[in-house]
């Protein structure tokens, strides 16, 4: 279907068609395309924009990210579809490993996913052929590669459930979720949850890398002086304060400074 630009939801449309496309291609899990609503619906809430709080985390993630040993992505079917291009990006950025996990898993689809990966410049994508399980989790993303997640220090986790969040946390890993809804599982789980849409965190995060790859003092500032609680509470009090702005009656899409969220507030 072919989105006219001047349409006011151009963005979400288009992202909905990609969605789409991909689960016909057999990338994304039909549960997939309801992940999506209800992360849309959460986008709604947040004025589709980068919030102030979410920017400090995902900063202190580029942080985590730039400092590990063994960071590595992990990608599901929802992830390829909407920020493939952008992992791979990120990944070089860090350097990181891409581990594709799936929580709805078939060989398959893995292969896929892989393939896409590739062809936008990936390399050595591990997930085809996992040779250890993450302890204490009975579905079949426990399946991981000894050379990727199983012996990662730092994961990014994006569109999570909460249970391998939790168990990769109980593994002593800094676990890096992106997940719009700050109540779920995962966000209440993670070590550093980053509550955002996908492609904007991803691209913040990237952006924070290449800023603090050469900056280990900031980095260490950054890793010091992240405090999870503050961050989440943060968030909290960003949506109080739009939903309070709606009550009074503020149209929800003049947000102003969507795009310019500051880091001095959190
Ligand atoms: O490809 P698979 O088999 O690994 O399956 C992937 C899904 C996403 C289906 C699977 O991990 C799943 O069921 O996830 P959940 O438990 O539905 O959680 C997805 C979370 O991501 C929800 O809290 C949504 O609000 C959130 N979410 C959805 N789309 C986005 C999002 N967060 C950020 N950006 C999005 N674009």
């Amino acid at each position: 279907m072919k989105i006219p630009r001047s349409h006011p939801r151009y963005e979400s449309l288009v992202r909905r068609e990609q969605l789409v496309r991909a689960w016909k291609e057999g990338i994304v899990a039909p549960e997939g395309l309801i992940a999506h609503g209800r992360g849309e619906a959460w986008d709604y809430l947040f004025g589709e924009g980068t919030s102030a709080p979410a920017l400090v985390a995902e900063r202190a993630a580029a942080a985590y990210l730039v400092s590990a040993r063994r960071p590595v992505i992990s990608v599901n079917g929802n992830v390829a579809a909407l920020g493939g291009r952008d992992v791979v990006q990120l990944a070089k950025a860090i350097p990181a490993r891409i581990e594709v996990n799936l929580f709805h898993r078939s060989e398959d689809r893995v292969k896929r996913i892989v393939r896409l990966l590739e062809r936008f410049g990936a390399k050595d994508v591990l997930g085809l052929r996992p040779n250890a399980r993450i302890p204490g989790l009975a579905s079949r993303r426990a399946l991981s590669h000894r050379e990727g997640i199983f012996s990662a220090d730092v994961v990014l986790v994006p569109l999570e459930d909460g249970d391998r969040a939790e168990a990769l946390a109980r593994m002593k890993k800094t676990v890096i979720s992106i997940d719009l809804n700050p109540l779920s599982r995962t966000s209440q789980r993670s070590t550093i949850p980053v509550v955002d849409e996908l492609s904007r965190a991803l691209k913040n995060i990237e952006k924070f890398v290449k800023e603090l790859r050469s900056d280990p003092k900031e980095v260490a500032r950054l890793r010091r002086g992240y405090a999870r609680a503050d961050n989440l509470r943060a968030v909290y009090s960003f949506l109080q304060w739009r939903l309070d702005r709606l009550r009074r009656g503020v149209p929800a899409r003049s947000r102003p400074g969507r795009k310019r969220a500051s880091l001095r507030k959190t």
